[in-house]
């Protein structure tokens, strides 16, 4: 064979073309198309384990299944996403269970105040029998929770106007807590002022003073860059938070079972990932955020934890949730009330 210009300038301009065949058609056989939404930063370790787990399932369902993920409350608020679950509007959404107990109460159990004292003990509850109760739980509600709780992490107080040292600072204090009734008592039994804001109008809240203070968990607080509007920061571990992976359980049980089992497959294996992103982040963030103008101060939990039980909250919530299911939790944790 011999290289004219003519032959030459075939091949070089079909090779592109042949390279972009398999996507395209790859693209168009996505039998499944599903729609992942969550309120947290793209940035997040939960969007970049979505991401990667998406093209896991791509790959390993040869296309059949195109996972498309909505990041940072692109799709609406949690009040909004968690109705496109139940609905099918989308067919997977990551909400803390204390979100979820507003249409699922026992999902609030996990975060009882100063319950957990470690990653150990959390996961082996979650992992266990009242991870496996309050999924059973959700079940009812007609949402399926995929086995593995993903990681929010140990929630910390920030504020604007002032650090946080004891129970006495939460006195009148102006505080953002999300839409859920666990998150309003215990800060109701502090003696704050909180106010239930959806995660999509936090930044915006705490920069126009409608509150003076929030709280989450570190890794979040340096994602959604909170403390460009925050000035202090409690280490007070008041609180551990997870997402449970939510599915809308008509699109769930529409997926054949071989395809249903390798995208909880890789959901399940991209949770366990972001977790342990989640802890390294946890060792290195808190310096970031102090090089960037954050002031730390450290707290004694056992005063803040006296004030909720003086104030009759572990009672009040061990009498909402029922002695079995309380029993369940305490079989980890230990005596809470
Ligand atoms: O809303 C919050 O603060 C967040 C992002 O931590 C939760 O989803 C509970």
């Amino acid at each position: 064979m011999t290289f004219t210009r003519r032959n030459l300038l075939a091949t070089t301009m079909a090779a592109p073309l042949a390279l972009s065949m398999p996507i395209a058609r790859a693209q168009k056989r996505a039998e499944f198309k599903l729609k992942f939404a969550n309120n947290l930063p793209d940035t997040h370790p939960m969007n970049v384990r979505a991401k990667e787990m998406s093209a896991a399932i791509a790959a390993e369902t040869q296309g059949r299944v195109d996972l498309q993920v909505f990041p940072n409350n692109q799709l609406g608020s949690d009040t909004d996403m968690l109705s496109q679950v139940r609905s099918g509007g989308v067919e997977f959404f990551t909400l803390s269970g204390l979100i979820l107990s507003t249409l699922v109460p026992a999902a609030a159990i996990s975060g009882i105040g100063f319950a957990f004292h470690d990653y150990d003990t959390v996961w082996k509850a979650l992992d266990g029998d009242l991870g496996a109760f309050v999924r059973r739980e959700i079940a009812k509600a007609n949402l399926v929770a995929m086995e593995k709780i993903w990681d929010n992490g140990f929630r910390q107080i920030t504020s604007s106007n002032k650090p946080i040292q004891s129970p006495d600072d939460l006195k009148g204090f102006k505080i953002r807590v999300p839409v859920s009734p666990l998150w309003t008592s215990m800060f109701k039994a502090f003696g704050a002022a909180p106010a239930s804001i959806n995660f999509g109008e936090v930044y915006s809240a705490l920069q126009t003073k409608v509150v003076d203070g929030q709280e989450n968990p570190l890794s979040l607080v340096a994602t959604a860059k909170l403390n460009e509007v925050q000035k202090y920061c409690s280490l007070t571990n008041h609180m551990w938070d997870g997402f449970w992976f939510l599915a809308n359980k008509r699109a769930w049980e529409r997926l054949p079972e071989d395809i249903r089992a390798i995208v909880a497959k890789h959901i399940n294996q991209a949770g366990m990932k972001e977790r342990g992103d989640i802890e390294a982040l946890n060792a290195t963030v808190q310096k970031d955020l102090s090089g960037k103008g954050m002031v730390f101060a450290q707290t004694n939990p056992d005063a803040f934890r006296a004030k909720l039980r003086d104030a009759g909250f572990y009672t009040e919530w061990k009498n909402k949730f029922g002695a079995e299911a309380w029993a369940t939790l305490e079989r980890y944790t230990g005596k809470l009330a």
